[in-house]
């Protein structure tokens, strides 16, 4: 079986070696050709556990091949994003247009295309099928399709990509099962039948789930930081009750989902008001955390701030839609200093310095990113090197005790008490 994987992003590229291990002839198509050599060279986009032992596997066994354009293949998995578009607050489906485009004319009788690209409910139905068609076939008939949209944490893509369970939505049977027997083949999780736009809502369900939940998560916080309470061990308690589980507080929800994916249901109905006021909560969570920060150092003249972490979470070194970009410019834009660390970010809008450089000279540590590597700080060598010692911490991340022997003034996000 010829693979093609269109879009070799987070998703593609994993998705790409899983079923080259498992000896499909796999060829990896991208738009960007940089990535193209870079992924031919050996220099992966992105670091995640074990995917670059996976690939150096698959070269050796000859099975994944990169090409700058698309080949003809038995099999289509479109990867593409599906970003935001700020102004209509919908899904921009450009990627999987063009993807939709260039498939229809390479496609014969007998192939499947799969979708696993976040989408709106009827996406399918009403733009991919008869974008397809224009290349005279019938879906259904003639080719076939489904949607198995991705549903891998990034951090742990590798492992949840083969253990997770996967929806699968077609509105024919013999699509559904094509793509049941394909990813069978490195898939250890269950499979669920349902049609397209069920599938095509069951992604958006699921993201939406979580930002409501972190949204409340940070409206406790708030409510706890109001009344001298905290809130972290709050929350510990009340999940202790069978059926509560409260997800933590923090500076705000990144990433290139969960913080765009709820908008993708805003739009198709009016139906929406929690969903857009959870997304307005945590979008307002970096504005939260600075004014914590202004609080801390109202008495400075133009201080330095000192952000630890600007991946969108701990453990990633991707950086999409992170709450630290929007937290910098606001310092920025009060005119303080700001200075940035972050153990896995190499690239990023701001220069990312040493710890040493970053903290020299600070006025207050900001932790923005759950990051393991933050709890192995010696805040005591930090100390000396800072000019005041003030850290908010908007993860409840940091030893406080420690850092408070050390001579630190302490504040945590959501713990009302400090
Ligand atoms: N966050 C909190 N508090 C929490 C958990 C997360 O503030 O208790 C923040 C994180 O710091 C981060 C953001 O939320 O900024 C999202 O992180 P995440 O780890 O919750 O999720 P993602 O975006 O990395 O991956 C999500 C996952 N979706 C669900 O768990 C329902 C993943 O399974 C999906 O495949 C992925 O979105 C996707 O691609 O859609």
């Amino acid at each position: 079986m010829k693979i093609c994987i269109v879009g070799l992003g987070y998703i593609g590229l994993p998705t790409a070696l899983l079923f080259a291990n498992k000896g499909h002839k796999v060829i990896g198509y991208d738009i960007k050709n940089t990535l193209i050599d870079k992924i031919t060279t050996g220099t992966l986009p992105f670091s995640e556990p074990k995917l670059l032992q996976l690939y150096k596997k698959v070269i050796q066994s000859n099975t994944f091949h990169v090409s700058k354009s698309l080949e003809q293949a038995n099999v289509y998995l479109i990867a593409v994003p599906t970003p935001l578009d700020k102004n209509s607050k919908s899904a921009d489906l450009s990627s999987v247009k063009d993807a939709a485009k260039n498939i229809a004319l390479v496609l014969k009788q007998g192939d499947l295309v799969i979708l696993e690209s976040t989408v709106s409910p009827g996406t399918c139905k009403n733009i991919l099928i008869p974008l397809l068609e224009s290349s005279g076939y019938v879906a259904g008939t003639d080719f076939f399709v489904s949607h198995c949209p991705e549903r891998a944490i990034p951090g742990n893509t590798i492992y949840e990509m083969i253990h997770n369970d996967r929806i699968i939505g077609s509105n024919d049977k013999k699509s559904g099962q094509m793509t049941q027997q394909l990813y069978s083949s490195f898939v250890k999780g269950k499979f669920y039948q349902t049609t397209l736009s069920t599938a095509e809502i069951v992604k958006l369900m699921e993201n939406t789930y979580r930002d409501i939940n972190i949204a409340l998560a940070n409206e406790f916080a708030q409510i706890a930081d109001d009344c001298q309470i905290n809130i972290w061990e709050a929350i510990k308690l009340a999940n202790n009750h069978p059926r509560v589980n409260i997800l933590k507080p923090g500076p705000g929800v990144g990433g290139h989902c969960i913080s765009i994916d709820p908008w993708f249901l805003t739009g198709i109905s009016s139906q929406r008001r929690i969903i857009s006021l959870a997304r307005e909560i945590n979008d307002s969570m970096p504005n939260y955390v600075f004014q914590i920060v202004k609080k801390v150092v109202s008495d400075l003249v133009s201080p330095t701030i000192t952000v630890l972490g600007v991946a969108y979470k701990g453990g990633v070194d991707d950086t999409r839609e992170t709450p630290a970009l929007k937290f910098i410019k606001l310092v920025e834009n009060e005119g303080y200093n700001v200075k940035v660390h972050d153990p896995h970010v190499k690239e990023f809008e701001y220069e990312i310095l040493g710890l040493e450089e970053a903290v020299k000279d600070s006025d207050c540590i900001v932790v923005l990113t759950d990051h393991l590597e933050f709890l192995e700080f010696n805040p005591k060598k930090i100390s000396v090197l800072m000019r005041n010692k003030n850290v908010v911490d908007s993860r409840n991340i940091l030893k406080e005790k420690k850092w408070k022997e050390s001579g630190f003034r302490v504040k945590v996000l959501g713990d009302g008490r400090n």
